[in-house]
């Protein structure tokens, strides 16, 4: 059923009567973007029932996607899209006098999530609905999210994010489905009556979950999938006990920030309840579902796939095993074999630090059931590899090590399926951080290459770029993105080239605007637009970035008339609160930023752009505007990336290491059509293995590196207190952990070719449509099919879903 121009007109005035009892003239944006939103929630809202009713009337495996970010940007355009009413709505809306742009503004953009991962989990939301895969959410309602990040005097302040001022209109609170989750206390397991062995508490904190769903819709296809956000409250019947504000913090706080300030004990403890939170919840509404239908238990891993999405949710498994032991009151071997059929693990970082290991102390206290069943995982696990493979690999994958529950090696262990998120992160989990394991268990280990959804990346907020495709190529490669490759053909179109760069331009000019706006900075255009964005930390290097452009400053300022390939350099960062070295950096950047901009002889030679708060609604304005790509983290660092992806497919030309999924991009693009320089990762691993890194050696020798570092520290950069030192000291005084010096040089000569290419404007377009025409692989469509094949044996429930042929090419 297609819906008119008028019906939807009719049909608005109505909803907003109906929520504010006014006409929509006298409406607020806020007001008039919650009724479009609740108008669009409605409409949708019969595919989310029948979609629910068909998953559980056709009893289909169904996928749970557990992960303790989610980050979905704006949902009011991607919905009305989905659901083929954009164009309507639209036109509507302007026919009343309405600007559909700007009612969207309105919008709260959820911060439920730090970075790629968060975004990550969301593309896989986005795919799952649009493949027709029965594939549910579940993660944390945070009131607040991570912190909305502000300059002040170009050092980044962290401030609450508070995107639930306005309400939600996508959510659903769902008091049918709440559980109670139990933290700390005593437990003991007591024989009942019927000779089962039954886990008692006492003096248990005892919080009440409460479910917040959201629609997740698919492509065209009628399918809307459920995204569950937990929330904490004080159970119903306990209220009395709680006398007085201060007495529900401890309930209220679970579910209060992402990322609660982990540098002291009480919030490592506050994180590991959020985990256990998110997971006991998740898992006991999945398990419900079993017992309210009496479905014999030991079907469970035929019906439900559980994903630990990192490593955070790994406690997913010995609640699991808490479960199906105390409540189902199955043997230890049925309830494990349950467990570890249903569950599968990806890890997303070799960085130790995300790697969590609580002490043992701590999980007793809080977890006790939960310690004791993971004290008898550990136990069998040792009783059966130290037979076979010794001592050394026994210990050394033990879950249980020097005072420490290690998360990363639970959830190997009670995983069926262990996967990388690009091939040289897989290789490097395989024989590097988790070699152990793969000496262990081989057949557990697998890649699944990220992707991103076109839909919102390119269609959405690329609406220029997709009808140049749509004219050339047809709509097919919209549901069927293999179909891209065909736009390659017009490389040396003279008329689509020009198109091209003309569509470049209108989005680097709408961006400049914006720049203007909210920066008060102007910019031209015809610069190159050279773009950073991703979380700041210093393996990701925004200070190489830094070094080269305060390399470029100097070159200016000593020879002012010389011709220079006009530049300007976008970030948007965040650091993590405690993250002292990462906020130098930003501070560092900005006061640059200050210099650059201002200085006379500079012009629009160079100009630095460091945006505020970067998020998911920041990243659609900046990814269409991109020249240059860069992701630039030292080699074996970054496990993916996947602003790498978006901007490729927005026809920006990356400029990278061979470092996470560049190297696949680079396979499908060519090494011609980007920009690779740095140290390979087997150099980094046999640098790091010689030892003889000698940072301050490189800095003696180089002349146009030591110019470029003394100016942090010699007064060139106004405004800096120490950070400039902090810059220098970690380089050249403590030995440049992340290799950022021996990497200078080609990435200045990279730097250069960029500029040398950039003067064929030509050329630059043709490289720039073999890109767009070479991101199909690197669609999350494709990914979620990998793991609904491999992993999760889910099969895709709608004959109207997005087609996924099969791929030509070197990607798994
Ligand atoms: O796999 C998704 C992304 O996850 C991270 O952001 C993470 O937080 N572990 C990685 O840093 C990215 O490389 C990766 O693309």
């Amino acid at each position: 059923m297609t819906l008119t121009v008028k019906e939807f007109i009719k049909d608005f005035k109505v909803q907003f009567q109906s929520m504010y009892a006014y006409s929509y003239e006298e409406g607020s944006t806020e007001q008039l973007y919650n009724a479009l939103g609740m108008y669009v929630k409605n409409y949708l809202s019969g595919n989310w029932k029948e979609t629910r009713e068909k998953y559980v009337k056709n009893s289909v495996k169904q996928v749970f996607y557990f992960s303790m970010e989610f980050l979905p940007g704006r949902q009011l355009e991607s919905n009305a899209y989905n659901l083929g009413l954009l164009d309507t709505i639209r036109e509507g809306l302007q026919e009343m006098g309405l600007s559909f742009d700007e009612l969207e503004e309105a919008e709260a953009d959820p911060a439920l999530g730090n970075g790629g991962l968060g975004r990550l989990a969301s593309c896989f939301m986005d795919s799952l609905a649009s493949l027709g895969i029965p594939g549910n959410g579940n993660g944390i309602r945070y009131q607040y999210g991570l912190f909305r990040q502000k300059f002040v005097d170009g050092y980044q302040v962290e401030l609450p994010e508070n995107w639930l001022r306005h309400r939600n209109i996508w959510e659903t609170r769902n008091d049918k489905s709440t559980c109670m989750v139990r933290f700390g206390g005593n437990v003991w397991l007591e024989e009942n009556h019927l000779g089962f062995m039954e886990a008692k508490y006492e003096n248990t904190l005892n919080v009440l979950a409460v479910p917040y769903d959201t629609p997740m819709v698919g492509y065209r296809n009628d399918i809307v999938n459920n995204l569950r956000l937990w929330s904490a409250e004080i159970p119903i019947d306990e209220e009395e006990n709680y006398h007085t504000l201060e007495a529900t913090e401890p309930i209220k706080e679970i579910t209060q920030v992402l990322y609660p300030d982990d540098s002291n004990y009480e919030g490592r403890l506050l994180r590991l309840k959020q985990e256990y939170f998110m997971v006991s919840a998740g898992v006991q509404s999945i398990l419900r579902h079993f017992r309210k239908y009496n479905l014999p238990r030991k079907n469970i891993p035929d019906k439900v796939a559980i994903h630990i999405n990192d490593t955070h949710p790994a406690l997913v498994i010995p609640e699991m095993m808490r479960i199906l032991l105390d409540e189902e009151h199955l043997t230890w071997e049925q309830a494990w074999e349950i467990t570890f059929k249903t569950c599968s693990y990806t890890n997303h970082t070799i960085l130790r630090e995300a790697l969590e290991k609580w002490p043992i102390d701590m999980m007793k206290d809080l977890l006790p059931r939960i310690y004791m069943i993971i004290e008898e995982i550990n136990r069998r696990f040792v009783e059966t590899t130290m037979p076979i493979y010794g001592e050394r690999i026994t210990w050394q994958t033990a879950i249980l090590q020097n005072g420490v529950v290690n998360m990363a090696h639970l959830a190997v262990i009670g995983s069926h399926s262990v996967n990388g998120v690009a091939k040289l992160h897989t290789e490097i989990l395989m024989n590097d951080v988790l070699k152990d394991f793969f000496e262990l268990y081989p057949e557990r280990f697998n890649n699944k290459t990220n992707g991103i959804t076109q839909r919102r990346w390119v269609h959405l907020s690329n609406p220029g770029l997709t009808q140049l495709i749509d004219k050339k190529i047809g709509e097919e490669w919209k549901t069927n993105p293999s179909e891209l490759k065909v736009f390659k053909s017009f490389e040396k179109d003279k008329k689509t080239l020009q198109k091209l760069a003309d569509i470049k331009l209108e989005n680097k000019q709408r961006l400049a605007d914006y720049i203007e706006e909210v920066k008060g900075v102007k910019v031209d255009p015809k610069a190159i637009f050279d773009v950073q964005i991703k979380r700041l930390h210093a393996y990701k290097r925004q200070h190489l970035n830094l070094l080269h452009i305060l390399h470029r400053y100097l070159e200016i300022k000593e020879n002012p008339t010389a011709d220079y390939v006009p530049r300007v350099f976008i970030f948007g960062a965040k650091a993590a609160p405690s993250y002292i070295y990462a906020k130098q950096i930003i501070k560092v950047i900005n006061s640059l930023a200050n210099l650059v901009n201002n200085d006379p002889d500079v012009g629009d030679k160079l100009k630095i752009v460091f945006f505020e708060n970067y998020g998911v609604s920041l990243a659609e304005k900046i990814i269409p505007a991109a020249d240059v790509s860069e992701q630039i983290s030292l080699a074996s660092m970054e496990a993916s990336g996947t602003s790498n992806m978006k901007l490729m497919a927005n026809g920006a030309l990356t400029l990278a290491t061979l470092d996470g999924a560049n190297i696949e991009i680079k396979d499908f693009v060519g090494q011609e059509n980007m920009f690779i320089f740095g140290l390979s990762s087997n150099e980094v691993y046999d640098l790091k293995a010689a030892g003889d890194y000698n940072a301050r050696g490189i800095y003696e020798s180089n002349e146009k590196l030591r110019r470029t570092l003394d100016a942090l520290t010699d007064g060139t950069i106004p405004g800096l207190q120490d950070e400039g030192y902090a810059i220098f000291d970690s380089l050249v005084n403590y030995n440049d952990e992340y290799f950022v010096l021996k990497d200078f040089d080609s990435y200045i000569e990279a730097q250069r070719k960029v500029d040398e290419l950039y003067k064929d404007q030509k050329e630059w377009t043709r490289k720039s449509l073999i890109n767009i025409a070479s991101s199909a692989p690197f669609s999350a469509d494709y990914t979620i099919k990998r793991y609904a094949d491999d992993i999760w044996k889910a099969k895709q429930c709608s004959e109207q879903s997005t087609g996924v042929e099969p791929l030509d090419g070197p990607i798994a």
